[in-house]
């Protein structure tokens, strides 16, 4: 399927990507009669799901929930097997769709996106490939994924290294034999907190290299109740619109999700034995489960305090359970890491923390890990740190357009853009759950759909009436930002102690901006509709 050098492919839409956003993206667009192809880097469909192969990867929303709605006979075919399915079993359901909808065949795998330029007089945007193909369609649908850019720290002497350096965000398709070996790992967030147990079960041993420590939530296992499942298939479109009614797009139909529950309760308003004694009923869970946690600053650090209580009794090494304990930043200010055994893991000889607070990495060395207390020498290193998220998947690409801008330029101070959808001086070039819209803070599934959905009413509507053009206008973008900085003030999210990948904070120079909207999916899918309904206020349709 691929073209020739010397051609240029016209198509009437480009999708990049062809994860859950880019497969559906493809299926809506040829039901609607858009001629569409996907182009995709990874040698397989699945994005975040093909690549994060690294032992223990799990999505941490239940199976049901993490799944399409949009075809009923789908929903009522395909068998969950575990409540929080494990990353294999979502790469298998991502491959069924695609082949049960005959979706290959405008699928093109192994295939890089480098460029994008937009041609003003033809109104079509140009779009190039690591393979130096052409493609060229008036409407670009970039579903390149929130957390699908990788980060790896620029530490002094990598290449020096001799053993094998792995990236938990590009695994090895065929995966990694780790017995008998020593392995470091750098990074603790959701990654490197599910990769512990797993990797401790199989290398001689394993340094895990914190920087910061994670608050870590013991993650749900099990599997589906068939029950539950059966249940849902009598009516998945009732469960569906359940889903887009919930603020975070999780509606609680797809499993038990433990003692997760806010009581009305006040931990600053109850005295110290009854706070200590619901550790014993729910354990590390005990720490979130009060009314005023997750918006009083003084109330959160008694629910940080139980926390650390709760790796003390977990922890036998008391330095070790210090160490592990997180202070200086609220629980529910980064994403929530849910892992199984991660503390415990500690317990085991064959488990070392490496507390970089005492002493800083410095450099890679040809048999392992300098700190500043010490080296580590180790055969594997894999990097579990994380994502240029929101925007660097997009950043990477030379987007270019009105006047010749760079997307990645416009953007130096920080993101904008209307809804997460478009930004101005970039005309039919449409995001999928991009800045500005609830994505990482909602089920990425459900806020998915409802983007390609509202990209192709889009589309439909361009062409019923006769428009070759949509782009926001700058008062409109530059108000839906403010909305976006607005419902951010306050939460635990911004917190003057909080550093996070939601600000951009882990990677260096990127600018300090509240990337997620977070006023909740249902207000985010009534405004994104309304304007719609309105003829797509807010936008200049050419
Ligand atoms: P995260 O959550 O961004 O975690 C990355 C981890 O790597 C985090 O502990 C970082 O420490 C650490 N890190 C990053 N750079 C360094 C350097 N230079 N030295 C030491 N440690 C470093 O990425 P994940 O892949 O775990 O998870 C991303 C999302 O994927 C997750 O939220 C889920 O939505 C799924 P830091 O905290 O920055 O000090």
């Amino acid at each position: 399927m691929t073209a020739s050098k010397d051609e240029v492919t016209d198509l009437d839409v480009v999708v990049v990507g062809a994860g859950f956003a880019g497969i559906y993206a493809v299926y809506l667009l040829r039901q609607l009669g858009f001629s569409t192809r996907a182009l995709e880097m990874g040698d397989g469909v699945g994005g975040t799901w093909y690549w994060n192969r690294y032992p223990g990867a799990r999505c941490d929303v239940p199976s049901l929930e993490y799944s399409y709605g949009f075809s009923r006979d789908l929903q009522l075919d395909w068998e969950w097997t575990e409540i929080m399915p494990a990353r294999e079993e979502i790469e298998e359901y991502l491959n069924h769709v695609v082949d049960r909808f005959d979706l290959r065949r405008d699928i093109q795998l192994g295939t890089r996106v480098t460029a994008a330029t937009f041609d003003e007089d033809e109104a079509r945007w140009l779009v190039e490939t690591d393979h130096g193909e052409r493609f060229s369609a008036p409407f670009c649908v970039m579903a390149t994924g929130c957390l699908s850019m990788p980060m790896v720290p620029d530490v002094p002497g990598i290449d020096s290294f001799e053993g094998t350096i792995l990236q938990t965000s590009m695994w090895p398709r065929d995966g990694v034999d780790l017995s008998g070996l020593r392995v470091g790992m750098i990074g603790t967030g959701s990654s490197g907190v599910q990769a512990t147990p797993e990797i401790a079960n199989e290398a001689a041993h394993l340094y895990v290299f914190q920087r910061t420590d994670t608050y870590s939530f013991p993650a749900y296992r099990g599997m589906l109740d068939p029950e539950l499942q059966r249940t849902f298939k009598t009516n998945p479109d009732q469960f569906r619109r359940m889903q887009r009614d919930a603020f975070f797009g999780v509606a609680g139909f797809g499993g038990a999700l433990g003692p997760a529950s806010i009581p009305d309760r006040k931990i600053l308003e109850t005295p110290m034995e009854e706070r200590l004694a619901l550790l014993d009923t729910m354990g590390f869970w005990a720490a979130r489960a009060w009314a005023d946690v997750a918006v009083d600053l003084e109330a959160n650090e008694a629910g940080c305090e139980l926390f650390r209580e709760m790796v003390r009794r977990t922890v036998q090494d008391p330095d070790v359970a210090e160490a592990l304990s997180p202070r200086g930043y609220p629980i529910g200010c980064k994403r929530p890491v849910f892992g199984v055994d991660y503390y415990e893991s500690f317990n085991r000889d064959n488990v070392t923390l490496v507390d970089l607070r005492k002493g800083a990495i410095e450099a890679i060395t040809p048999t392992g890990i300098r700190t500043a207390q010490g080296d580590y020498d180790v055969d594997v290193i894999i990097f579990a740190t994380g994502f240029d998220a929101m925007v660097g998947a997009l950043n990477r690409i030379d987007i270019r357009g009105r006047g010749g801008q760079l997307l990645r330029e416009v953007w130096g101070d920080g993101a904008r853009a209307l809804l997460g959808l478009q930004s101005v001086g970039f005309p039919n070039l449409f995001m999928v759950t991009g800045p500005g819209s609830p994505s990482v803070l909602a089920n990425m599934v459900v806020a998915i759909e409802h983007h390609v959905e509202w990209i192709g009413d889009c589309l439909t509507y361009l062409r019923d009436h006769g428009h070759h053009t949509i782009e926001p206008t700058l008062a409109a973008q530059d108000d839906w930002v403010e909305q976006v900085n607005t419902v951010a003030q306050g939460t635990m999210f911004v917190a003057p102690t909080c550093n996070s990948w939601y600000l951009g904070d882990n990677i260096p120079g990127k600018p300090r901006v509240f990337l997620p909207y977070i006023g909740g999916l249902p207000r985010y899918i009534e405004h994104a509709d309304g304007v719609a309904t309105a003829g797509y206020e807010g936008f200049v349709l050419g």
